[in-house]
């Protein structure tokens, strides 16, 4: 088992043979032409049921099919039913594009769905029940709770010689490009829309924000034609990311100004060209005026004229524009300079006043929190902002900031909190979810965007356990009301098994893993510790403030914490609807998990816990690893489990001892380094004081060197041997 096939892997269950009498024996497709994900429903449908069950069914489409059988699983779109079947309507429930109706009873499945890839929704979660045992009768009527689930890939065409990395990917190479071209063999590129398509996502952007302009050259744009060609069977559609100087670097202009004629007809053309090779594109992604980026602001345009101008050119196709809300200039954040600078402002400020100014074929792409995907913020307030503008929430399923799938962290529930908040505008209740499904605003546009980049890696993500936040992100973009623990019991049973023990530690550890990470990572919303200017990965506190990418915990001697309120700080509070902005504005009412996030505070100010803010550091970290330490534990419970085989037990192991060992790095270096820097004893006396530990660099060294750590913090006598 390397993990390729995700959680589709269709093995054979416990007692398959009993189950026969309540499957179908056949499968009828209607109106499938070979290539459709119609087509494809009825051939997964029949590689499943033979993987889990061990029975061959007959496969059939409406015009071949011979011989009435005993049962059967019809398969099609409502419209192609109702053909054959005009007295139906009246009995089929209200579908939205995607959703389906599934019903089964004896053995006679009814599978349909309101448009192709709806029907293969349907089927792919037909299979999910099989998988996970369940062939009882039933009916259900699913609906996706927003149009907008795509996928987000930062893969590059070619980076250091000739392979196309993937930017904050750990799992491997781009599965798309290769020597700057897109791949001959698309192989994998088929199989993750397969994956994607079973949990209900519809479109991947396949290359970087930080995009290259020779994606968009004749030959490329045959090569991402393939790639469109490959994702079809499965209903997902492809989206591009733009780089907003490409007329000039491309196209040989000389200008990317967004309101000069020439520039928006060779966008117009581009448009065109990608088409007349791709049809049923979904549209484009674009960072603009964002570290370094081009955009409209280089030529005092809005953000609103350059979102438009690709809009207008996409609007004849059908095609939607995904704009980033991700704009902020790392080149004027100082902070010696300018006490009130705070880069969260920064989407809230750039986005002032343009809410009524998008076509409304424009989405805007808003990172789930102010910053960057650290352990804990607030939700973007800008989410609060635009009304008229549709809006999509951008997750991150890659652990940039969390580990990078060295450390487990299963981020549903973080998610879920992100989901659920209340922003409370107009003093009515205004969930994120509900914002992005276009309720409470009354839109039709809306929905997720997920960071996932994955890699040619078998386990595609780089862990086995990680692909748990890929099925939830989907699952969640579907319906944001599935509970964090229900999908990982989902996911674990087709993933391993629905051995109890199997499930019960695998949910414990995962459930556990995201309040651990933060615990030994960086609390009270003080954000990810970690290295700012280097990977995102190790800790190093230091490197938090003084950094051009405005990532500040504002730390001195005696004080902590951004004070982002409107009375005395950067006023960052004030961009919430009233309740939340008084809320936070106050730090008695502030949660103490954004306390940091909001206020500068005194190591010693008292927590609601009765903790100071510094002994809640040292003991949250001491608590946080001690968690972490156990997850090898747990796991070593699982050997030889159903569904723990050798090869997945042994790949995950090596990563839970790993993160074991990596949590008491994180733990000794921001316990030593706030303890350096404020003066203040632990109360117990755990800081700097490792009584049974023995120093590698003291022991006899054969093959190993001592050697300096950077930041000192970071090893006990600020040494390691290499
Ligand atoms: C940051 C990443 C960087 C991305 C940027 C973005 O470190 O690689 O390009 O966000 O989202 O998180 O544009």
């Amino acid at each position: 088992e390397d993990g390729l096939s995700g959680w589709l892997r269709y093995a054979r269950i416990k007692g398959a043979n009993g189950y026969h009498n309540k499957l179908p024996s056949a499968i009828v497709t209607l109106n499938a032409t070979e290539g459709s994900p119609v087509y494809t429903a009825g051939q997964e449908l029949s590689d499943g049921i033979r993987g889990i069950f061990g029975k061959e069914l007959e496969l059939d489409t409406a015009s071949t099919r011979k011989t009435p059988r005993d049962t059967t699983a019809t398969v099609g779109t409502v419209t192609a039913y109702l053909d054959s079947n005009p007295g139906a309507a009246d009995r089929l429930p209200e579908l939205v594009d995607d959703g389906f109706y599934l019903s089964v009873s004896k053995g006679n499945v009814l599978i349909l769905g309101q448009n192709e890839r709806g029907t293969l929704y349907g089927a792919f979660h037909y299979l999910s029940l099989l998988a996970q045992g369940n062939a009882s009768d039933f009916t259900v009527t699913s609906n996706p709770d927003a149009p907008i689930r795509w996928v987000n890939q930062w893969d590059n065409m070619q980076d250091g010689g000739t392979h196309g990395s993937v930017e904050r990917g750990y799992g491997g190479d781009s599965i798309f490009f290769w020597d700057g071209k897109i791949r001959d063999d698309l192989t994998r590129a088929g199989q993750y829309a397969r994956l994607l398509a079973s949990i209900g996502l519809n479109a991947v952007v396949v290359n970087n924000v930080n995009a290259d302009a020779k994606t968009l050259t004749p030959e490329n744009m045959d090569g991402l034609a393939r790639i469109a060609d490959v994702f079809r069977p499965y209903g997902v559609q492809l989206g591009v990311s733009l780089n907003f100087a490409a007329p000039e670097t491309l196209g040989g202009l000389d200008s990317f100004d967004p309101l000069d004629e020439t520039v928006a007809s060779w966008w117009k053309d581009i448009t065109d060209e990608l088409y007349k090779r791709i049809p049923d594109m979904a549209g484009y992604l674009v960072k603009a005026n964002s570290e370094g980026q081009p955009g409209p602001m280089t030529y005092n345009r809005t953000l609103a004229d350059g979102a438009n101008m690709f809009a207008h050119a996409l609007k004849p196709h059908g095609g939607i524009i995904l704009f980033r809300a991700f704009v902020y200039d790392h080149r004027s954040l100082n902070q010696t300079l300018d006490w009130k600078a705070d880069r969260a402002n920064a989407a809230g400020d750039y986005f002032d006043g343009l809410d009524d100014k998008f076509e409304d074929n424009v989405v805007i792409q808003i990172k789930h929190g102010p910053i960057d995907f650290q352990v804990r913020e607030p939700v973007s307030p800008l989410f609060a902002h635009l009304v008229e503008t549709p809006s999509a929430i951008e997750l991150q399923v890659t652990q940039e900031y969390l580990g990078q799938q060295a450390h487990l962290v299963y981020l549903a529930p973080m998610w879920k909190e992100i989901l659920d908040f209340d922003f409370r505008v107009d003093g009515k209740p205004s969930r994120t979810s509900d914002i992005l499904n276009g309720k409470r605003f009354n839109r039709k546009l809306g929905g997720y965007a997920g960071v996932v980049n994955v890699g040619t890696n078998t386990t595609w993500l780089g862990s086995h356990l990680a692909m748990s936040n890929l099925y939830a992100y989907g699952r969640l973009a579907w319906d944001p009301s599935a509970t964090s623990e229900g999908m990982l019991e989902e996911w674990i049973k087709m993933t391993f098994s629905d051995d109890k023990k199997v499930l019960d530690v695998i949910t414990k550890l995962s459930m556990q893993s995201w309040p651990a990470y933060e615990d030994y990572t960086g609390n009270l919303g003080i954000q990810t510790l970690c290295d700012i200017l280097l990977g995102h990965y190790g800790p190093n506190p230091a490197s938090q403030d003084g950094n051009p990418w405005g990532q500040w915990t504002r730390a001195d001697a005696d004080t902590i914490g951004m004070d982002r309120t409107v009375w005395n700080g950067t006023g960052f509070a004030g961009q919430y609807p009233e309740e939340i902005a008084a809320m936070y504005e106050n730090i008695e009412t502030t949660p103490d998990d954004l306390l940091l996030w909001f206020h500068h505070v005194p190591y010693t100010q008292v927590l609601k816990s009765g903790k100071t803010v510094i002994q809640h550091f040292y003991d949250a970290h001491y608590a946080g690893s001690a968690v972490a330490q156990t997850f090898p534990q747990l796991w070593e419970t699982l050997r030889g489990r159903p569904g723990i085989d050798d090869e997945r037990f042994d790949h995950v192991m090596y990563r839970l001892v790993y993160q074991a060992g990596h949590s008491l790095v994180w733990r000794d270096s921001i316990n030593t380094f706030y303890h350096n820097k404020s003066g203040i004893a632990d109360e117990q006396g755990r800081v700097g004081n490792h009584p049974h530990r023995i120093e590698a660099e003291a022991m006899k060294l054969v093959g190993y060197e001592p050697y300096d750590v950077s930041p000192f913090e970071a090893a006990s006598g600020a040494r390691c041997v290499v």
